[in-house]
């Protein structure tokens, strides 16, 4: 099978309130979506890039760029995969999904620009599978219907407005709550957020390299309030630090910059610098990476979790299935629709109820399992869309 024709629309969703990182401050977020036409049907993928280079060296102009320039046109002038094998046996996953996985051939010569293959792979394997009357949950070996949920929650511009908001998501059965730090925001929020979920409440934090090694004895003070994990508190660069950390601390060391494909998970494992991991499909250039560096680190017995990058329903159906798989250990940050949207690019997800509180449902129906509203990408455009055939 092939590609035959790829369309990427812009456009720009806005926040319920807005969300502040040791980074920056976002309203709204600007969405790469891509829409792929293959000989066998249609699919879709989002793009995790940011409006700004602040986060990672990837944004959302630079990934439509590299796609339009380099990455669509080789994708076009690819030949056509062999059909599907059949066998799907332990250890040749994906074998059934050719062209998804001729994907990282076709755009090796493309250094880096990670996000930007994630999201044509995204979309491919949403129509590889849709194609197959497959589900995302079923090909990547999900393990459980339904996954637990947490939630990631900015800096607030006081201490009571992050109690407020911490109490919302509480009342709304999150099952653990993540707090962004910055130097000057971090040891009062954490004790008032631990205070108030009180010893045992699943509390982490998480940096996003605002500190540097200096900061060692202030974050081994963290150790008093019981946290999961402090996630990403150096440079993406910086494996040396992140290991003094963790043999300065109690509290695990978890990597999320700094993973950028299973290579990179394994060695920082291996130096002492992580003992959990954050899997960000998008970030590692799709779905088919993050199957790998989970599967490494369950080989190294290091639990890995869900991230996020504020998706839509789009990127965030094909999370929850990548969160169904046994290495998943601790709740994700794939919230329900409304901590992000008040109307969703697709049908909402939204929290279970009962033995449910707190979890989200991985989608049964093929690919994805949701449907992109046209009318959402019309109404919501910020550019043209640009038609590459
Ligand atoms: O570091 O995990 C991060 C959002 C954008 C960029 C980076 C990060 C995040 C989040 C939000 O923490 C996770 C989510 O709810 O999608
Ligand atoms: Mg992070």
């Amino acid at each position: 099978s092939r590609i035959e024709a790829i369309e990427l629309h812009r456009i720009e969703v806005p926040l319920v309130r807005p969300f502040e990182t040791s980074f920056g401050r976002e309203t709204v977020r600007e969405v790469l979506l891509v829409h792929v036409r293959t000989d066998a049907g249609d699919g879709w993928g989002e793009c995790v890039a940011g409006r700004d280079p602040f986060y990672s060296a990837e944004y959302v102009d630079g990934a439509a760029s590299v796609i339009e320039r380099y990455l669509a046109p080789a994708l076009l002038a690819a030949p056509s995969t062999a059909p599907p094998d059949g066998e799907e046996g332990p250890g040749r996953r994906g074998a059934s999904l050719p062209l998804a996985r001729s994907l990282a051939g076709t755009l090796g010569f493309v250094a880096g620009h990670r996000m930007a293959k994630g999201a044509l792979e995204a979309a491919v394997l949403d129509a590889e599978l849709r194609a197959q009357g497959r589900s995302m949950g079923e090909a990547f070996g999900a393990v459980r219907e339904w996954v637990d949920c947490g939630v990631s929650v900015g800096i607030a511009p006081t201490l009571e407005e992050l109690l407020d908001e911490v109490t919302g998501y509480l009342e709304a059965g999150y099952r653990r709550i993540k707090l962004k730090i910055k130097p000057g925001w971090d040891v009062v929020p954490v004790a008032a957020v631990r205070e108030l979920m009180g010893r045992g409440g699943l509390l982490q934090v998480d940096a996003n390299t605002a500190y540097t090694a200096d900061d060692i004895p202030l974050l081994a003070t963290l150790d008093a309030f019981e946290l999961l994990l402090i996630e990403q508190p150096f440079a993406e660069e910086d494996l040396a630090t992140h290991a003094r950390l963790a043999a300065a601390c109690e509290t695990p060391v978890c990597l999320d910059e700094s993973i950028l494909d299973a290579a990179t998970a394994v060695d920082a494992i291996e130096r002492g610098s992580t003992s959990v991991v954050n899997i960000k499909p998008g970030r590692m250039g799709g779905y088919l990476e993050a199957l790998r560096v989970h599967d490494a680190c369950r080989e190294l017995d290091v639990p890995v979790w869900c991230g996020g990058m504020l998706e839509t329903g789009l990127g965030r159906a094909a999370n929850v299935a990548l969160a169904a798989l046994p290495g998943f250990l601790l709740p994700g940050d794939t919230s329900a629709s409304d901590r992000y949207y008040a109307d969703d690019l697709t049908e909402p997800f939204v929290l279970g109820e009962g033995e449910h509180r707190g979890q989200l449902k991985v989608p049964d129906p093929p690919g994805t399992g949701v449907t992109v509203r046209p009318e959402l990408v019309r109404d919501w455009a910020s550019r043209r869309p640009v038609q590459l055939a």
